[in-house]
């Protein structure tokens, strides 16, 4: 197993999350990659690698190019502006105002460019979100040219945000952007799957219309789960996208026999569908000790997890999401990886 890591990761370092009304330590924080990090050397699950620096283009190819900007920006302008706090926005062109302007001041671009309020932007976010990308662009440039299994420690996560949006964690798609460069590099058809507690909504709209990325989410039912607006099963494609998205959202509680059958129905679509790599979208957010989840993981079950992702039989690149049980994250983390590791051996 190759593992692409950075520290400059660490840039997204918050202080703040609207979580229930209050103003909290986020819950996505860097003691998770530090934790992470920790496990998998004590384990020697594989050989650390260092990403290099892969620029904005792979960004540009899947997100807005004045979301990027946004992005890049935000910090400097909410700074010149005087505001004493993070970025976080205050309004949007919710659904009976005009969402056909952009504001000039930067409070205002917040809204327009945000699908959640959870997620402040804070300084070095910007650096930390492009560092995670370029640990995921590492991972699939490594299986790309290996056929071997590789783990991005992506931080930020990613699978929230959606072309021209930001949220629930995540700035840049690092799944999206690490599909789009296998398709560059001559795959015909990426399977994106996506375990994460968590719709990945940002993923599914990014792919909505093309049938070269198979976007397959298993999540907590969006009636009761964030981001509640995205990730029900009614949901399969647009256009020659039709077909090509799945989603399986299941209630709170769900045991780890129904979340495993479930699987077993991913990844029997992904085989029909005749991919030839896979990116899984790792969330371990799925943990029974998960703060802000609801299904029932135990530590042991995600060593069954990666063993069954094996079953797909392809070139296979896992990126990290969700998961904040910080003090059970990295041996989670470390099941599922070993587990892969015996089910191709
Ligand atoms: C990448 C990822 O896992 N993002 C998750 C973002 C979730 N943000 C909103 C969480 C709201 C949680 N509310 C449930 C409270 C349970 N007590
Ligand atoms: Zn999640």
């Amino acid at each position: 197993m190759h593992i692409f890591y950075s520290d400059k990761t660490r840039l997204r370092q918050a202080r703040t999350e609207l979580h229930d009304g209050v103003l909290v330590a986020p819950f996505e924080c860097p003691e998770r990659v530090d934790l992470v990090l920790k496990q998998l050397q004590q384990a020697a699950v594989g050989e650390l690698f260092e990403p290099r620096a892969f620029g904005l283009e792979p960004v540009l190819a899947v997100h807005d190019a004045d979301y990027v900007n946004f992005l890049a920006d935000c910090w400097h302008e909410w700074v010149a502006a005087g505001h004493e706090g993070e970025a976080i926005p205050n309004i949007w062109p919710a659904r009976t105002l005009r969402g056909d302007r952009i504001p000039r001041v930067v409070s205002a671009k917040l809204g327009y460019y945000a699908l959640a309020a959870e997620t402040s932007i804070s300084e070095g976010t910007f650096e930390a979100a492009m560092a995670s990308k370029d640990v995921a662009l590492g991972a699939v440039e490594q299986t790309l040219a290996t056929g071997e299994p590789s783990f991005g420690l992506c931080r930020p996560p990613g699978h929230h945000a959606a072309f021209d949006q930001f949220g629930g964690y995540c700035f840049f798609n690092n799944a999206a952007i690490a599909a789009q460069r296998a398709l560059a590099s001559g795959k015909r058809r990426v399977a994106i799957l996506d375990v994460d507690f968590h719709h990945g909504n940002g993923t599914q709209q990014i792919f909505y219309e093309r049938d070269d990325v198979l976007f397959i989410s298993l999540h907590g039912d969006p009636e009761v789960t964030f981001p509640y607006y995205s990730g029900y099963a009614d949901e399969t494609g647009r256009g020659s996208g039709e077909g090509f998205n799945t989603n399986y959202p299941l209630p709170p509680g769900t045991t780890v026999d129904t979340w495993m059958a479930t699987l077993d129905n991913a990844l029997a679509r992904i085989k029909e569908a005749q991919c030839d790599m896979l990116i899984v979208s790792l969330g371990v957010d799925i943990f029974e000790g998960d703060p802000i989840s609801a299904f029932t993981f135990t530590s042991g079950d995600f060593s069954l997890l990666g063993q069954r992702l094996t079953q797909a039989g392809l070139p296979t690149v896992l990126l990290m999401e969700g998961g904040y049980a910080v003090d059970d994250i990295g041996i989670n983390v470390v099941n599922v990886l070993q587990g892969f590791k015996q089910g191709i051996s």
